[in-house]
């Protein structure tokens, strides 16, 4: 009895040692910067939230850009986990962003929309940017936080049969294991072959609560089943831990569908969707700008409509998604 408690606390231990000399490793990294309450909640095995900042510098207008990242870290710390908003400062990756660092990131105009293809260029001059969904997974997973809360990740473009528009997101899914709250991909995006493309790079994608339908950003419907459903944050945390364990190196998927009160009527986006696209075939706008391009101008043609349901769902996502590393920490004790 006593050789096994001796034998598990000996392990325990050992484990506990292992992550600190790993974390101290890792904030001697050149290029990383730690904020002080993220070094101590890896430390003292907290659950922690990783938050993006392209959201913040490309996916929506200041200020409520600004008033949006920080609600959105208090939703994070009131419902039990620590926030880390990811974001680049001169050449610096921070994984957890003070008052003044957000308001930077929210206030300058030109900063760089920084995913795993932007990240050495960034780093080597000493530029500033928000990390999109692929830059910010990188980071949490070198932090060692498994769970990261957005609105919606970047997806198959329509007509990306043909211009080979694919976000990295869907790769970086593929080759990093950190599990991705989001509310799954907006309707700008080829929805059908988004979820084709993630079975492909092995992805394991869940909908989240009472329906096993894909949600659509603002429409809780998308037409397409996820193949998997989990009902409630404790099973969500037990998908994130049966991946870990077994040491894929492939991320998760969580789609969780916005409040039913936040749904929108589909046909005003739908027809804001198809003007923004056709815009942005006239003007030639293609790669990187293409996201954000479309996400003003829908935002514009539906009279903020579109800002406001995104900040609703992202609240809700920071629910969820703080519950989960609350879960996925009490089934590692
Ligand atoms: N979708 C949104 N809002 C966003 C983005 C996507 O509804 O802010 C951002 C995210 O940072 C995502 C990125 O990772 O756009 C994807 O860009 P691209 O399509 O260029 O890969
Ligand atoms: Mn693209």
């Amino acid at each position: 009895m006593i050789g096994k408690l001796a034998c598990k606390l000996g392990s325990r231990m050992a484990a506990v040692t292992y992550s600190i000399i790993q974390v101290r490793r890792f904030l001697h990294d050149a290029h990383f910067r730690v904020q002080s309450s993220v070094q101590e909640a890896l430390a003292s095995g907290k659950p922690i939230v990783a938050l993006e900042s392209a959201i913040i510098t490309h996916g929506m207008p200041y200020p409520q850009n600004l008033s949006m990242a920080r609600n959105v870290e208090e939703i994070v710390r009131t419902h039990g986990s620590v926030p880390a908003t990811v974001g680049i400062l001169n050449g610096n990756i921070h994984i957890g962003l003070n008052d003044e660092e957000l308001h930077f990131l929210a206030k300058s105009e030109n900063l760089v929309k920084v995913s795993r293809r932007d990240l050495p260029y960034v780093l080597s001059q000493g530029s500033s940017g928000g990390t999109t969904v692929s830059g910010t997974m990188i980071a949490a997973h070198k932090a060692g936080i498994h769970v990261f809360v957005t609105g919606g990740i970047g997806g198959v473009h329509r007509g990306g049969e043909i211009t080979m528009d694919v976000s990295t997101d869907l790769t970086e899914l593929g080759r990093t294991p950190v599990a991705v709250v989001s509310a799954g991909v907006k309707s700008i995006l080829d929805i059908g072959r988004t979820l084709e493309f993630l079975e492909t790079q092995g992805v394991c994608v869940a909908a989240f609560g009472e329906s096993r339908e894909f949600p659509a950003f603002f429409c809780r419907q998308s037409g397409f089943q996820a193949p998997y459903q989990v009902q409630n944050e404790e099973e969500a945390a037990k998908l994130i831990a049966s991946i870990l364990a077994l040491g894929l190196s492939s991320g998760v998927l969580i789609a969780v569908p916005c409040p039913k009160e936040q749904t929108a009527s589909g046909q005003i986006f739908e027809d804001a969707i198809q003007q923004a696209l056709k815009e942005a075939r006239s003007k030639g706008i293609i790669g990187k700008e293409l996201t954000p391009f479309v996400l003003q101008r829908v935002n514009e043609l539906t009279s903020g409509k579109s800002l406001d349901s995104n900040i609703a769902l992202v609240q809700n996502n920071a629910r969820v998604g703080s519950r989960i590393a609350v879960a996925l920490g009490k089934l590692k004790k």
